[in-house]
């Protein structure tokens, strides 16, 4: 497609290879497609297009939160700094899992290895806690954009990593006053810092208290995966 000529031919083959998850408000399962079309501002927008994503937080033992800065070919989003992975659960019997959330855990873990070098093993699927849903729609550009329901996915453990640069171009832990620093940089502009659009709403919504949580050890307690929160 000559629109598309610009496009990385690793993304262009995972926006044709990965098929996403489409489901409705409440995130029942209505069908799914590929990951190009359920990120097509028109599609979205015509087709009301809802796909089901992943957002993992992932902290070391020092509780700090591991952070990504996607890479410059990022179809969306390029270059944008944001919490440690997010991807999507795909329409394959093991992502589908509802039991336990063990498809959305079983692809959390798959995107760990494929976007940061996270062995499998240092991320056991039982460690993910699924600590809430969100509902959000973010432009990336004109062309390309965000419609998800999202889970949000904490887990805390001392892992190994090793970024993939076809997927993330710097890492950095940051302890709570650190990120307060990103976020006063990033509003102000400065250093050309952008943090993604979910993470941001993640953060102005939830994190700062969660985070508390993680660093009493009680953040299980703060799980409701009842609500479907629209942000
Ligand atoms: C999509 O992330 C998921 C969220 C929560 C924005 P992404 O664009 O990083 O997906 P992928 O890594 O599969 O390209
Ligand atoms: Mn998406």
């Amino acid at each position: 497609m000559a629109a598309d000529a610009g496009m990385d031919a690793v993304q262009r083959r995972l926006m044709f290879e990965d098929e996403c998850i489409l489901v409705d408000e409440n995130d029942n399962v209505v069908g799914h497609d590929t990951k190009y079309n359920c990120h097509l501002m028109e599609k979205i927008e015509s087709e009301n297009l809802l796909h089901r994503a992943f957002s993992v937080f992932l902290f070391n033992s020092k509780h700090e939160l591991l952070l990504q800065q996607r890479s410059a070919t990022k179809v969306t989003f390029p270059l944008v700094w944001t919490n440690t992975c997010c991807s999507h659960p795909l329409y394959r019997e093991s992502e589908l899992i509802k039991e336990n959330f063990l498809g959305v855990r079983n692809a959390a873990q798959r995107k760990l290895l494929d976007e940061l070098g996270i062995p499998t093993e240092d991320v056991p699927v039982d460690q993910f806690t699924p600590l809430g849903r969100i509902l959000y729609k973010a432009p990336s550009d004109g062309k390309w954009g965000e419609h998800e329901l999202d889970y949000l996915l904490f887990i805390v453990r001392d892992v190994k990593v090793n970024p993939n640069p076809d997927e993330v171009a710097d890492i950095k832990y940051v302890n709570p006053a650190q990120l307060k620093e990103l976020l006063t940089k990033a509003d102000a502009g400065e250093d050309g810092l952008k943090l993604s659009p979910w993470f941001r709403l993640i953060v102005d919504n939830f994190l700062f208290k969660w985070w508390d949580h993680v660093e009493k050890g009680n953040y299980h307690q703060v799980a409701d995966m009842k609500t479907i929160h629209k942000l």
